[in-house]
Parts: C-alpha cells; sequence; structure tokens
C-alpha cells in the first residue's frame, strides 16, 4: 500500500550536552540539529533526526547544507513520487550526489511512519534480531590523563562494555599506555577522526604493544588506499569510519584490505536501508560491524539502538545511555544503560515517545512542508 503522506516537519532544536566532547577536529558542546517528522493522512508521525554538525568537520556537511537539500529537493522528490516502502526513498533520492545526513534524516523519519503503520517496532521492520544490545562508550580527549582515569573508571562502573578514546598528535601513545597500565583487561579502542598520515608510521606501530580491540580511522578523511598501506603494517584492526560513505566504499575497502571491521553511522551512508546492505555485505565478508554515534539526541539514538539489533553488530556500538549526553532528552522514556546493554523497546516504530514539552523548550523553529 501507499504510504499516503500529509506533510513533512521540520523541527529545529538546540541543546547542550553536560560534558564539552573534544576530537582531533574541534571541540563541541552546543548542540544544533533538527528532527524530521513525516505525518500520514491518518495522523501517524514518524520522526527522523539530522546528524549533521553546524560545521563541516567530520564531513562536509552541515546543519545548513541539510536544510536546503531537504527543502529545495529531497521533499518535492517525495511529493512527486509515491511509496510503498522505506527501500524505495534512497534510490529515489539516488539521482542527487552526496548529502547523505540530509537523505538519512528524511529516509529516518519515512522508516518510523512505516513500521508505525504496520504496528511494528522499528527494530523487526529491519530484519534486526537482537532483544538487547551491547553499548560502549566513546570519551573526547580530557584535559589531564588523571581525570580520563576517573571518566573512565565512573563509565565501567556503569557497565559499558567498551572504553573509545578520541588520539590526537601528542595526544596518543603514551596517554594509552597509562591507561592500559590502569586498565589491564578492559576492551579499549582509539579514535583518530583522521589526524595522521602514513609518514606518523612508527608511532602507529606502538599500538600493537597496547591489545587495542581497534583503531578507528587513523587516517585521511575519504582514504582507503593508505589505511590498506598501514593495515598491512599493523597487527591492531583498522576500522574504518569516516572513510566509509556507501555500500559501494565498503566493498572497495574490503577488496582493498584497508580495514578488517567497519563502523556504521546510520547518516554517513545515507540511511538505515543502505546500512542494511553494507551490514549485509560485511556480514558475507567476515567484516564485523557496530553502530557509530554523532552525540544524537533521542530520536536518532532510537534509530540507532534498533539497527544495531542486525545480526552482525557484533561488537559494542558508541550507543550510550542519554544522561551520558543529556540532562533531559527528547524522548519518553530515555535511553537507559544497565550492565552495558540496552533493553530493545518492542512499540511500534523507534518505541519512544516524543517528550512534546522538551522538544518545545528546546526548538527554536518549525518549518512545515504539505505533501
Ligand atoms: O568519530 O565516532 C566519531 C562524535 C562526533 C563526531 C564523530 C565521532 C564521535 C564520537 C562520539 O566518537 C559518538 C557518540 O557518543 O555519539
Ligand atoms: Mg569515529
Amino acid at each position: 500500500m501507499v504510504i499516503p503522506f500529509k506533510k513533512f516537519i521540520i523541527h529545529r532544536l538546540n541543546m547542550r550536552m553536560v560534558d564539552p566532547f573534544a576530537t582531533s577536529f574541534g571541540t563541541m558542546q552546543d548542540k544544533e540539529f533538527f528532527l524530521v517528522e513525516a505525518v500520514d493522512i491518518n495522523g501517524n508521525r514518524g520522526f527522523g533526526e539530522g546528524v549533521a554538525f553546524p560545521i563541516p568537520w567530520y564531513t562536509e556537511e552541515t546543519v545548513k547544507s541539510n536544510l536546503n537539500i531537504i527543502e529545495d529537493f529531497l521533499i518535492p522528490i517525495l511529493r512527486d513520487n509515491e511509496i510503498q516502502h522505506p527501500n524505495e526513498v534512497f534510490p529515489l533520492f539516488g539521482r542527487l550526489r552526496g548529502n547523505n545526513m540530509a537523505k538519512a534524516a528524511i529516509e529516518g523519519a519515512v522508516w518510523d511512519l512505516f513500521a508505525k503503520r504496520e504496528g511494528i517496532s522499528l527494530a523487526q521492520a529491519l530484519g534486526g534480531e537482537k532483544t538487547e544490545i551491547d553499548v560502549g562508550i566513546s570519551i573526547g580527549i580530557q584535559p589531564t590523563i588523571d581525570e580520563l582515569l576517573k571518566k573512565i573508571a565512573g563509565f565501567l562502573d556503569q557497565g559499558y562494555k567498551r572504553i573509545k578514546l578520541k588520539i590526537k598528535p601528542g595526544h596518543d601513545v603514551d596517554m594509552l599506555r597509562e591507561v592500559r597500565k590502569a586498565f589491564p583487561d578492559t576492551p579499549i579502542m582509539a579514535d583518530a577522526n583522521s589526524a595522521y598520515t602514513l609518514d606518523d608510521i612508527h608511532m602507529l606501530k606502538q599500538l600493537d604493544d597496547l591489545n587495542l580491540l581497534m583503531i578507528e580511522q587513523p587516517l585521511q578523511h575519504y582514504d582507503i588506499i593508505d589505511h590498506a598501506k598501514l593495515q598491512k603494517e599493523l597487527h591492531t584492526p583498522i576500522c574504518l569510519d569516516e572513510s566509509i560513505h556507501s555500500l559501494y566504499d565498503a566493498e572497495k575497502a574490503i577488496e582493498l584490505g584497508s580495514c578488517k571491521i567497519i563502523n556504521i553511522k546510520v547518516g554517513r551512508v545515507g540511511g538505515l536501508s543502505e546500512s542494511i546492505k553494507i551490514h549485509d555485505y560485511c556480514k558475507v565478508h567476515g567484516i564485523p560491524v557496530w553502530c557509530g554515534g554523532m552525540l544524537e539526541a533521542g530520536v536518532g539514538r532510537a534509530h540507532n539502538v534498533a539497527i544495531t539489533t542486525l545480526s552482525n553488530f557484533v561488537l559494542p556500538g558508541d550507543t550510550a545511555g542519554s544522561s551520558r549526553y543529556w540532562e533531559k532528552d527528547i524522548i519518553k522514556p530515555e535511553v537507559v544503560v544497565e550492565n552495558g546493554v540496552i533493553k530493545v523497546p518492542t512499540s511500534p516504530g523507534i518505541g519512544y515517545e516524543i517528550d512534546e514539552a522538551a522538544l518545545e523548550e528546546f526548538r527554536f523553529k518549525k518549518l512545515e512542508y504539505e505533501v
């Protein structure tokens, strides 16, 4: 049956994270982003979250570039074409290059609406199998090693199953050695967000002594050639994040031996349908995947929980609980982590209600588009 869209609503929000988050590319605390709400003629509402940042320092997309693409191109495409299933959305957007986060925000709202109309959970709609998911935590660069060790101990107390540490030049091997000494048995990984080049191979090789689960995206944000060279010299598995924008990229990276693990971020690859394709391809080729994060609020977090229920998400993801980021999230109940595990909701769609009061509190602009 055709999904009878009535309108799309864009909610532009500002939220402040409880702690600043520092990476090799910059520090974030204020989060400006938007939700897409897809409404059908029966009044069902599906929600998606834009994961682009206001500044293009993770990928080239921004909040404003996404809003422009959505208004000028994506909504008109859904106005002009009928669809029966959310898998049809990404191919319809296929004639437009790039802008994956903009595409994913809309597609995510359509997936949630579709699952609600079918009366099934989003996880079920995606073909997920798990009833609970294992999660780790990503910790930004800290001012001192003492503060870092304290933070790690606190998160391990809360049950998180692996610790990811952001690294950058001058803040890498020595820091990781100290952490490994303090936590000899903890699953630890490092994420460089493209801060190194092959000239740093001497330092990168020293990571092999630290028994890391993996090193994430050490080299350039679009590279798969140098990563393949580096992986040949390293025992530590390389996990690609920024370099993977599509199934095509995943196929080429695996063929070249550029990585042994892939971080799937729904926004970075253009949505849930493409995420499933990458997941399935990696599964067949023996490449484990895990779900990355973009410091999402509740809606994006709920989508991450749902995709992580697919069977080849075998490593703990970055989908930490709401309280790690927000004093108050925009969903009810919030995403809760207990013993390093999130219980996957079973009610229709994303399985969390929008907290309308919170939505209104954080919203500074609302845009409506009739279909
Ligand atoms: O590289 O995974 C990343 C946050 C912002 C931009 C990029 C990244 C990250 C994280 C945090 O590592 C993930 C999260 O907790 O949402
Ligand atoms: Mg990363």
